[in-house]
């Protein structure tokens, strides 16, 4: 099942899509169904299903879910340690050893507060000069980190703070428009195994694109349901938190974020999230 939100009669509202169009599950935002499936014991998908409106609507896309909690993991493809190992005043192998820890690299990356939906703004920090877009997969969880569905998601990072000191990752990951989600969340039933996806990005500066790059799934160095293990460790996550679970794909420093660039992000099965640049203060 395709589940995501929409604006409808002036609230965010949870919604079932197909194809082009929305069916609506009034009153419920994607977290309230969570919260009732669970407290039911009735399957997420069963419960949509059956509150949804017959009627399809064509509506606006909000993001497919506002998480009390986002969380991601980091240097979980070689391509994130290794480019991040080759930073500037960086311990040699500080990134290559998480990379091949037993332990993953696991940060907060922000509330709601910090997360925009398909068609919004992402944010360049006014103070950052190097701006990257990190396309990941992102999980869905429910209590007790079990996993629900799959979105795509943007863990946009100033690289050039985090290159400065590494005790500036907070400030390099947390900021307004710092994570975008969406476009829809896809439950675990009809994706199959995530880690067979194809994820592709696009940088586009005045209609010419300055950046693509791609990355399988299969390349991530771990499973998400231990990335998933490892957040919960003493570290009871509520339900409707994401998990973003890294990227693979690094754009260069020639390609940084200006304002107005347009970044896509696609899996085929997801769909594809796109978000305009914009600076932050
Ligand atoms: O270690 C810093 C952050 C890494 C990250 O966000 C990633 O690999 O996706
Ligand atoms: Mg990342």
């Amino acid at each position: 099942m395709r589940l995501g939100q929409i604006k409808w009669r002036d609230a965010v509202t949870a919604a079932i899509f197909e194809g082009d169009s929305a069916r609506p599950i009034p009153s419920h935002t994607v977290r309230d169904l969570i919260r009732r499936s669970e407290i039911e014991g009735i399957p997420l998908e069963q419960l949509a299903s059956g509150m949804a409106s017959p009627h399809r609507e064509s509506a606006t896309l909000l993001a497919p879910i506002h998480p009390p909690e986002v969380w991601a993991c980091g240097c979980t493809y070689t391509a994130s340690a290794t480019f991040r190992n080759g930073e500037q005043g960086v311990r040699e192998g500080f990134y290559a050893q998480v990379h091949k820890s037993s332990r993953p690299e696991i940060f907060f990356k922000g509330t709601r507060r910090m997360c925009v939906g398909p068609g919004d703004a992402i944010g360049i920090r006014f103070d950052s000069k190097f701006t990257a877009p990190e396309p990941e997969l992102a999980a869905v969880l429910g209590s007790k980190g079990r996993i629900l569905a799959y979105t795509l998601a943007n863990d946009v990072s100033a690289w050039d703070i985090e290159r400065e000191n590494p005790l500036y990752l907070p400030q390099s990951k947390m900021y307004a428009a710092c994570c975008a989600l969406g476009p829809v969340l896809v439950t675990v039933d009809e994706l199959g195994d995530p880690h067979n996806l194809e994820l592709s990005c696009t940088v586009q500066r005045d209609g010419n694109v300055i950046f693509s790059g791609s990355v399988s799934v299969s390349k991530l160095t771990r499973k998400i349901e231990d990335l998933v293990e490892y957040l919960m460790r003493a570290n009871p996550v509520p339900a409707g938190s994401v998990l973003l679970t890294g990227t693979g794909i690094i754009v260069p420093e020639e390609a940084a974020l200006a304002p107005g660039d347009v970044v896509s992000i696609k899996v085929p099965e997801i769909g594809e999230l796109v978000n305009t640049a914009a600076i932050v203060k």
